[in-house]
């Protein structure tokens, strides 16, 4: 399902090379936000933005290595002490009805694990998946790598997206993970499309890669067909006790950039403003809005780390005079 609308299909390209993405991401910056503009007028005139709701099911003990992630039990960070709602269906859709009561259009459900098992915690994210859906939002879940059948027995459900990120380039991937392939990550991804979800993938900048490996990610992204109907720019939030905890800041800048060429690159697919923006002053996630931005996440956590507040965000929108999207 493509959310934000217009833009033929015809119009859109999948055959990007790295070095003309380089180029765009190198552009000045002025250049580069009046290219971003242009394609981000057409395909979404009012500069509307989606308010997603996140909330981790299951928190914490993941057995992958992802060198970012506070949830690894590969590292020291401390994630004990969050609550488990993994079979709790009901206060999950709690937590959907005050997130749309308070303006959200889509409901983002994060399971901590390497991938989906069957059994008791998958029934009931079944059922969380059809609670959100007769709430009238969206739904979306991220919960790893999953068969054929879960996907199915999901898009069954109602799940209206799943989100699996590759995070980074090829060439970066192998210092960042290692108990995943990226090809299993794309292989996840076709299942997901088979079965007739629509696909949230994105990544992470900060994480030590070069320009080019954001260009390379950006390039695999952009090179699927159809492009994933929402694309998370996430930048890294260095948690203590992760293996990247001392990695410098992301220049709020380079954010813009990266949000203003996955605009360029895709169209008509939502490009979510994700993790990080706690960092970012106000101006900067404007920028990142005219960049191309059209959707944030809305409430004062994202899965573990905190996130801007509701109050903040609605002066946020309003003083960009942008409105938020009511699906
Ligand atoms: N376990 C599932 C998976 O990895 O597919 C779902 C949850 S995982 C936390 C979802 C995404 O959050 C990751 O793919 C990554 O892109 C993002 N993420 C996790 N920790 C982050 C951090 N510290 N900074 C920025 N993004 C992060
Ligand atoms: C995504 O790309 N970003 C969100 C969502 N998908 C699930 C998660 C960000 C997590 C940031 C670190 C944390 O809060 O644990
Ligand atoms: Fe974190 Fe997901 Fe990686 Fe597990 S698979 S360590 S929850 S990012």
């Amino acid at each position: 399902m493509t959310t934000t609308p217009t833009q033929s299909q015809a119009s859109l390209r999948h055959d990007w090379s790295i070095t003309e993405i380089e180029a765009l991401l190198a552009l000045p910056l002025m250049d580069l936000l009046w290219q971003a503009q242009a394609v981000h007028r057409e395909a979404n005139p009012g500069y509307r933005v989606q308010l997603a709701s996140l909330l981790s099911v299951k928190t914490g003990g993941c057995e992958e290595d992802c060198a970012y992630c506070p949830q690894s039990m590969h590292h020291s960070s401390d994630v004990t002490g969050h609550s488990d709602l993994a079979l709790q269906v009901e206060p999950v859709l709690q937590r959907a009805r005050a997130a749309r009561d308070a303006g959200a259009d889509r409901f983002c459900m994060g399971w901590a694990w390497r991938e989906i098992r069957d059994g008791a915690p998958f029934e009931a994210m079944l059922a969380m998946v059809r609670g959100v859906r007769a709430l009238g939002l969206e739904a979306c879940v991220t919960a790893g790598m999953l068969s054929t059948t879960q996907a199915q027995r999901l898009a069954e459900a109602g799940l209206t997206s799943y989100n699996h990120n590759l995070d980074t380039s090829p060439e970066h991937y192998d210092r960042i993970i290692s108990t995943r392939t990226y090809q299993e990550r794309l292989e996840t991804l076709q299942r997901v499309r088979q079965a007739g979800i629509s696909m949230c993938c994105g990544g992470i900048i900060g994480m030590g890669e070069s320009l080019r490996d954001r260009a390379s990610l950006l390039q695999v992204l952009a090179n699927l067909d159809p492009h994933p109907e929402s694309v998370p720019i996430n930048a890294l939030v260095a948690v203590e006790g992760t293996p990247l905890e001392a990695l410098p800041p992301v220049d709020p800048l380079e954010l813009v950039r990266m949000v203003a060429t996955a605009r360029i690159l895709m169209p008509s697919s939502r490009v979510r403003l994700s993790a990080g923006r706690e960092q970012l002053g106000r101006e900067a996630q404007i920028l990142c809005l005219l960049a191309g931005a059209d959707s944030i996440f809305y409430g004062d956590t994202l899965l573990t780390t905190g996130n801007p507040a509701a109050e903040a965000d609605r002066e946020l929108l309003a003083a960009a005079g942008v409105t938020p999207w009511q699906g």
